[in-house]
């Protein structure tokens, strides 16, 4: 199974997540208060404040030619219209670095973490955004924009959204609820707009695209007709409300929909980040959704879903039917400490994707989330998504078998039969059904 020449091979990291020391956003104050799982703190993280390049080198060695990684504000802009040469300094060292190692950047602004100061402001509760984002936006693209080809305004937007005013997981002020979602859902969009439309003012060739948590709810086998019906309506808020009202300008929210200014078409790429397949049952009982699955399916640490591949297959062709734009795979991978799971993932995965580009659909690079094991949010340093493994205390890195298989793909462009033989045995007859491993690597 073939890639194209020019296909992007990227691994995904969050500025929070890796970076360490954050002490001026919101995320660390939160963990300060306790709420994350054991009490797990962020701390130096991976290091990468005083030391991305030792990873920018692993990510080189892993033969990957992108990388995608996020911005901290709470760095940039220490006080409110403060903004930190130092930061921005460090920031073009860490983007000169993914040049210098071929790897082509993709740059998200916000994933997930405020200042604290804009928190006390209330954030995306509160008009005063929209305002701080451009600025903020438009001091990056004045300091940092002739290294950044690709843009992502603002990381999984409804997954934040719901963690923070549904579930009460993500770091969140007064407000919380439904209408508070929808308000903080409706500032998120106009900040994603401010953004689209400043890195275009001054690089108009400059791609700009989302990059949504999209999964697939579906109900159970054995659900009945109105757990089909909640699947669908779940779907169309988590899935389609965010894309469809950049396509449109319409937002759909869950008491109707109105008008957005300026908002219309402010997208050049889709970017999914697909991880999972969650039932869906009504009336819902905790939260909306359930996490369940059928007897045979396989399941990643600390149930976080299911392997379900086929399901980026079908977000793939979900997302190109609605809008027909370019798209890329901005984030996939599954916690999995011992990488049992992890080699079989990647090849079923990455086999959707080819299969998708050989029908034509315009997939424009895979971003493996993540290059290593980093700080996992709420659920601290509990679940590993890296296909390096990382020891937060001794920063000691440790290649899994799943980053020699990534390698080997990243090198040749290439699925095969031989590399499912050496590293994931149990795909050879779901992939190569009937194959004897190694006869495609025969001249
Ligand atoms: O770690 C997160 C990331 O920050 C956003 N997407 C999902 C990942 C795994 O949960």
């Amino acid at each position: 199974m073939t890639f194209p020449p020019d296909f992007l091979w990227g691994t995904a990291t969050s500025a929070y997540q890796v970076e360490g020391g954050n002490a001026n956003s919101d995320w660390w104050a939160w963990e300060e208060a306790g709420h994350t799982l054991n009490g797990d703190r962020s701390r130096a993280a991976c290091d990468w404040w005083a030391n991305a390049e030792r990873d920018l080198d692993l990510a080189a060695e892993l033969g990957t030619n992108a990388h995608r990684l996020s911005l901290e504000w709470s760095r940039i802009e220490p006080e409110p219209s403060v903004f930190d040469p130092e930061a921005l300094a460090r920031y073009r060292a860490i983007l000169e670095g993914c040049h210098a190692r071929g790897l082509e950047p993709m740059v998200t602004l916000h994933h997930f973490s405020n200042p604290l100061w804009l928190a006390e402001k209330g954030d995306f509760n509160s008009d005063v955004v929209v305002d701080y984002f451009r600025r903020y936006t438009a001091k990056v693209v004045g300091e940092l924009g002739d290294l950044i080809p690709t843009w992502v305004p603002i990381n999984e937007p409804v997954t934040y959204s719901v963690m923070r005013y549904l579930i009460g997981a993500f770091p969140h002020q007064r407000h919380t609820g439904l209408g508070a979602l929808m308000e903080g859902l409706h500032n998120l969009l106009r900040c994603h707009a401010a953004a689209y439309h400043t890195i275009k003012a001054a690089y108009p060739a400059a791609q700009v695209g989302t990059a949504d948590n999209l999964q697939i709810f579906e109900a159970r086998p054995d659900g009945t007709a109105l757990d089909r019906w909640w699947a669908g309506r779940v779907s169309r808020f988590y899935n389609d409300a965010w894309p469809d009202a950049l396509h449109t300008g319409r937002f759909h929210g869950l008491a109707g929909s109105r008008r957005m200014k300026d908002i219309a078409g402010t997208f050049d790429f889709n970017g999914i980040n697909y991880y999972t397949r969650f039932y869906v049952r009504f009336p819902p009982r905790a939260g909306f959704v359930e996490r369940e699955w059928g007897p045979e399916a396989l399941v990643s640490d600390g149930d976080y879903g299911e392997v379900y591949p086929y399901g980026l297959y079908r977000v793939i062709d979900r997302v190109w039917k609605r809008y027909g734009k370019p798209i890329y795979i901005t984030e996939n991978g599954v916690p999995d400490a011992a990488d049992r799971l992890r080699p079989g993932f990647l090849l079923d995965h990455l086999r959707q994707v080819w299969q998708a580009i050989s029908f034509c659909y315009p997939i424009m690079g895979y971003y493996h989330w993540s290059l290593l094991d980093n700080f996992e949010w709420e659920r601290g340093w509990s679940q590993r998504f890296g296909l390096i493994a990382l020891d937060p205390e001794t920063q000691e890195r440790t290649w899994r078998p799943s980053a020699h298989l990534y390698r080997e793909i990243c090198r040749s462009y290439t699925l095969t039969d031989d590399m499912a033989a050496r590293y994931a045995p149990e795909m050879l007859p779901i992939m190569w059904p009937g194959a004897e491993p190694g006869l495609s690597s025969e001249p």
